[in-house]
């Protein structure tokens, strides 16, 4: 007999499972909100939580806690969107969990087990935020954060994170490859992996830091090349998105979801941070390189694509959007898959041509606020030129 109580949470889980999602009333042209979070830690099965037995759970306690989902790397396979989420115990230690949805905005249902990675560093304590690429070579690769203590620290907190990487065909039996070794940082989160060869060679974006939290002398997203997947190395980083003084990425930024082939370039949906009174603020920005030299920033359109909005503004690490997933469909739409405040993670829609003519035809950063006001008088006049000629 199952325990009264399962099958009362139980009906409420699947009433949350199966909610239609719906776009809400935001608006600003490049893409839609949605009302209610895609995953969040009440997606996760019951049974991930419970003893089910009432034997050895007579009171139905939860006995293994979840407490967040959010992060999540996104791909299409076999014609559903599947989602790696970043799921964190009550215990803070991540793993990794496959969720898939034919629609891509809702229904999404955790598959059997979380994601089993083969355990070949023994210091390894944390994994996250993985991104999915489908390789041309053939394989799907999963690259994330791996975190171990830094036992050269007498500080507790002191931590090394490094870019693990992992392959897979299906999503379900993992080969795990050695950590990415870049030879100019030791640190690194926020790395990426392109789908397609760039001289014969697997291509990276990455995060160069000079310690666990603080990019420091790192300057912004780093690129570089690997001959050899199974023996990954960067001799070398070139910067790309580099981050700026008095702008969204002054503090650091990072390389999101991975970058989406267009035929203007390779479109990039990363984070920006800069510093508050209040704290880190994390938001989400565009950029866009060129095909030929994924290295070279063509497009940069000023400020932030999504910001933290309403409840997204609150959570276990308030005040953050960050994205490590995007699915581009065969009909030019986009689903942007992005957490809010380290607790939940939402979708965003929109298409390419959208996010296209906003990388391009939104303005840069002038980087003063003389030049801002500008900018902005200039769209006024250009606007009341055209109001005067096309009275309403
Ligand atoms: O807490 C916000 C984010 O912080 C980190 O991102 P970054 O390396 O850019 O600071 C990551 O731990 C990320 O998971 C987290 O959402």
């Amino acid at each position: 007999m199952y325990h009264k109580e399962y099958l009362k949470q139980l009906e409420r889980q699947n009433e949350l499972i199966y909610l239609p999602n719906k776009k809400t009333d935001f608006y600003n042209g490049i893409y839609e909100r949605w009302e209610h979070p895609v995953l969040t830690r009440n997606h996760i099965p019951l049974h991930w939580r419970y003893d089910l037995n009432p034997e050895t759970n007579p009171y139905f306690i939860e006995r293994l806690g979840v407490n967040a989902v959010f992060n999540a790397g996104a791909i299409e396979l076999d014609g559903k969107i599947c989602l790696v989420a970043r799921v964190e115990g009550n215990d803070r230690k991540s793993f990794f969990a496959v969720a898939e949805s034919t629609t891509g905005v809702d229904n999404f249902v955790f598959r059997d087990k979380p994601v089993i990675l083969p355990d070949i560093y023994p210091n390894e304590t944390n994994v996250y935020d993985m991104r999915l690429t489908k390789h041309e070579d053939g394989w799907i690769y999963g690259v994330f954060c791996s975190e171990s203590r830094d036992e050269n620290s007498s500080e507790l907190s002191d931590a090394i994170a490094q870019a693990g990487i992992a392959r897979t065909k299906d999503l379900n039996t993992w080969e795990r490859l050695p950590n990415l070794n870049t030879k100019q940082g030791f640190q690194q989160r926020n790395v990426c992996l392109l789908p397609k060869f760039v001289n014969g060679k697997y291509a990276f974006y990455t995060r160069p830091m000079d310690g666990f939290i603080e990019t420091g002398s790192g300057g912004g997203i780093g690129y570089g090349l690997v001959e050899d997947i199974c023996n990954p190395v960067i001799e070398k980083e070139t910067l790309t998105s580099i981050r700026r003084y008095h702008t969204i990425t002054e503090a650091k930024n990072g390389s999101g979801a991975v970058p989406i082939e267009t035929e203007r370039g390779w479109l990039h949906i990363a984070h920006g941070v800069r510093n508050t009174a209040a704290g880190l603020r994390y938001v989400i920005y565009v950029f866009v390189t060129d095909l030929n030299d994924p290295s070279k920033v063509i497009a940069e359109p000023s400020g932030y694509l999504i910001a933290p909005l309403g409840n997204e503004r609150v959570g276990d690490v308030s005040n953050v959007v960050f994205t490590n997933g995007a699915v581009a469909a065969k009909d030019g739409s986009v689903f942007i898959y992005y957490a809010s405040s380290d607790t939940r993670l939402h979708v965003a829609t929109s298409h390419i041509d959208r996010l296209l003519d906003y990388a391009f035809g939104n303005p840069s950063d002038p980087l003063r606020s003389a030049d801002c006001v500008k900018q902005r008088c200039d769209l006024i006049d250009r606007n009341l030129e055209f109001m005067r000629k096309n009275p309403m």
